[in-house]
């Protein structure tokens, strides 16, 4: 089932969310329909929080060297702890909840994940490029926080002005 996604300024982004302890066939669903809606809106990378579920969910589908997204590349992370971040990294970072924006945020390069996957396994993961983005894009994420956070006041500023235009255009 394709779920509704929140955007910003939704103030349930800004929520903290929770670690999961339930491994059962209810995750299960929703670990489904995240993938659903996440192929649908052409993101690759999607936090539970966005479908207003504040769970310490992620679900990530870095596509393959032709642009394509395959499912047997979909990793889905459950209460992620990041290790050994290293190096710096400047990358244009788009959000399905901040549609039609798009800016350069500085990233660690690299890093150790520690998450469970849906049936409660512990599994670790050593990520570098975009998927070393998207992982840290998405923890931001369960953390209430949004890449346009992450941005210089001016920057900030800019955007505001530029996407309360765009939603009022919208209407
Ligand atoms: C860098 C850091 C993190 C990520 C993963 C999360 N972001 C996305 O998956 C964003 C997807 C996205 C898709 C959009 O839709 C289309 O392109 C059709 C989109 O378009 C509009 O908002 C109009 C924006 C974002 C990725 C990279
Ligand atoms: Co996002």
């Amino acid at each position: 089932m394709i779920l509704p996604i929140i955007t910003y300024p939704n103030k349930q982004l800004k929520v903290r969310s929770s670690e999961v302890t339930h491994f059962d066939e209810l995750l299960h669903r929703f670990l489904d329909d995240m993938y659903e809606t996440m192929i649908s809106s052409n993101g690759i990378g999607l936090a539970a929080i966005q479908l207003a579920n504040p769970i310490r969910v992620l679900i990530l589908c870095i596509p393959d060297e032709e642009g394509n997204q395959n499912k047997e590349d979909l990793i889905e992370i459950i209460n992620p702890i990041i290790h050994n971040p290293q190096g710096k990294v400047m990358y244009q970072e788009g959000c399905l909840s901040v549609p039609g924006f798009y800016e350069d945020v500085e990233r660690f390069e690299t890093l150790i994940l520690h998450y469970k996957n849906r049936y409660g396994e512990p599994c670790i993961l050593e990520a570098n490029e975009l998927l070393s983005i998207a992982v840290q894009h998405e923890i931001d994420h369960l953390e209430g926080k949004l890449f346009i956070d992450k941005l210089t006041y001016h920057r900030r500023k800019k955007f505001e002005k530029e996407y309360k235009k765009a939603l009022k255009e919208k209407k």
